[in-house]
């Protein structure tokens, strides 16, 4: 059998914590199935970058790092991936910005890739590409000579044509997706927009690249253990113990301007602010862990966050409530979905998310006898699956309030028959599932 070779921007070596977010999670379980080679950024600066790349091996997966300069990180991660395309291709206009030395920058450290992984490739290898800081890869590798296939997974959304249209080398984004053997996407939809935009850039007709939908899942047996399992634990067993009898309303995202988080807490206000009786009787706990911290989009959302959450307590709190705990930590995967597991209601509004894995999470942490019910986004890819959830637009402060008050006085019934069906998608389109699928289309 051929080997797999997964690159991804960062890498999440076995003994580091595993930083949160959902590509690290999906690669890695892929890779524990086939063994393979894992290559990319090793997280860590350097003035002299080596041109070998570091080699550890756990596992039957091979992990090749490499480090960056901190102009190529200025240019390419900060610059080019997270404040051009991330905000563009979340549909979040008012926040890209695009500079020409970014955009240097990015093909730089793209060729820098592929002049640091063609020396470690193998001629049966199949090689799988991850996400929007490695679009170029494939045109990159192919001008080094390599012919093996190449596909790319894609786990933000894809933007309609005239919304790429911003972008000033939108065609050249587009003709260097036509290099791959596979470009894969989270939803229907999202496929459908590439497929505009290459007819945008080749009116006289595209050439023929292979594409699918494949939506990324979880692993439901594993989350569903992860969630009773760490009832038994003591952070799990403290935070029910802090809520006094009082519900929990529960949102886990990285602290990033997508999620829709400042959205949430005013609608949260205004919840408050509407529906007396439910004050002293609801938590809302917040576990937004810090992330690409170093851009100034993200310390001005911060700063609007530790506001707002003052604003409501301040505002609400009583001697022995708090109506908002707002924290920026990491926890253990398990500790979170036990926490998932002792919510009634979980809080999932993102303004633009590719899929959203928390959403599918919440749901496999419940406890079927007695499940929480779900808020979600229609904007969020995980919203064309769990038809079972309360769906809101995140942007209508008013519908997410009033989502809030539905969630909350859902009778057992129709959640648990909300739960079945969401379940059952779920395990029909899990994580293995996604994997299988897409190397299954690579070939
Ligand atoms: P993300 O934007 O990172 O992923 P998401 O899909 O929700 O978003 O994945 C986050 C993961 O990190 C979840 O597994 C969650 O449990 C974990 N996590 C979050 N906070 C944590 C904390 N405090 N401690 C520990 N773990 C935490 C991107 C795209 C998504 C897409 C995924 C996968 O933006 O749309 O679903 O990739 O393709």
């Amino acid at each position: 059998m051929s080997r797999l070779v997964c690159v991804s921007n960062r890498i999440t070596l076995p003994r580091k914590t595993a930083a949160p977010g959902g590509l690290a999670v999906g690669v890695l379980a892929a890779m524990r199935e086939t063994g393979g080679l894992w290559f990319g950024w090793s997280g860590d600066l350097s003035a002299n970058p080596s041109t070998q790349p570091g080699l550890v091996t756990r596992e039957r997966i091979d992990y090749a790092t490499i480090d960056l300069t901190q102009t190529q990180y200025d240019r390419y991660y900060r610059g080019f991936c997270n404040t051009t395309l991330w905000p563009l291709f979340h549909y979040l206009t008012d926040r890209f910005r695009y500079d020409h030395e970014w955009h240097a920058g990015y093909r730089d450290v793209n060729r820098w890739f592929a002049e640091r992984l063609v020396p470690l490739l193998r001629p049966d290898d199949r090689l799988w590409i991850h996400d929007y800081h490695l679009i170029p890869l494939a045109r990159e590798l192919r001008s080094l000579g390599v012919r093996q296939r190449i596909g790319l997974f894609l786990h933000i959304p894809f933007p309609h044509i005239e919304v790429l249209r911003l972008l000033p080398p939108y065609e050249e984004l587009i003709r260097n997706l036509t290099h791959y053997d596979l470009v894969g996407f989270q939803t229907a939809a999202d496929e459908k927009s590439f497929h505009a935009g290459l007819g945008g850039v080749f009116p006289e007709g595209a050439p023929l690249v292979k594409t699918g939908s494949f939506p990324i899942g979880i692993d439901v047996d594993g989350v569903i253990a992860e969630a009773s399992g760490a009832m038994r634990t003591e952070p799990v067993k403290r935070m029910i113990a802090g809520l006094i009898g009082r519900r929990l309303m529960i949102g886990v995202d990285r602290l990033d301007y997508s999620k829709g988080l400042v959205e949430r807490f005013t609608a949260y206000q205004r919840f408050l602010e509407r529906h007396a009786a439910r004050r002293g009787r609801l938590i809302y706990l917040q576990i937004a862990p810090l992330s690409r911290d170093d851009i100034q989009a993200y310390v001005t959302i911060r700063e609007a966050l530790e506001q707002a959450t003052g604003r409501t307590n301040g505002r609400f709190a009583d001697t022995d409530w708090t109506p908002l705990r707002y924290l920026n930590r990491n926890f253990p995967h398990g500790t979170l979905m036990g926490f998932m597991r002792a919510a009634q209601v979980g809080i999932v509004t993102p303004l633009r998310d590719g899929m959203n894995l928390v959403a599918k999470e919440f749901v496999a942490s419940q406890d079927p006898a007695d499940p929480g019910a779900l808020i979600l986004s229609s904007l969020a890819g995980a919203a064309r699956e769990l038809e079972g959830a309360v769906i809101v637009n995140p942007y209508d402060l008013r519908g997410v309030s009033q989502a809030i008050e539905t969630a909350l006085a859902m009778p057992l019934a129709e959640r648990q028959e909300r739960h079945t069906a969401m379940l059952a998608t779920l395990r029909g389109n899990d994580l293995r599932a996604w994997y299988t699928n897409f190397l299954a289309a690579l070939g």
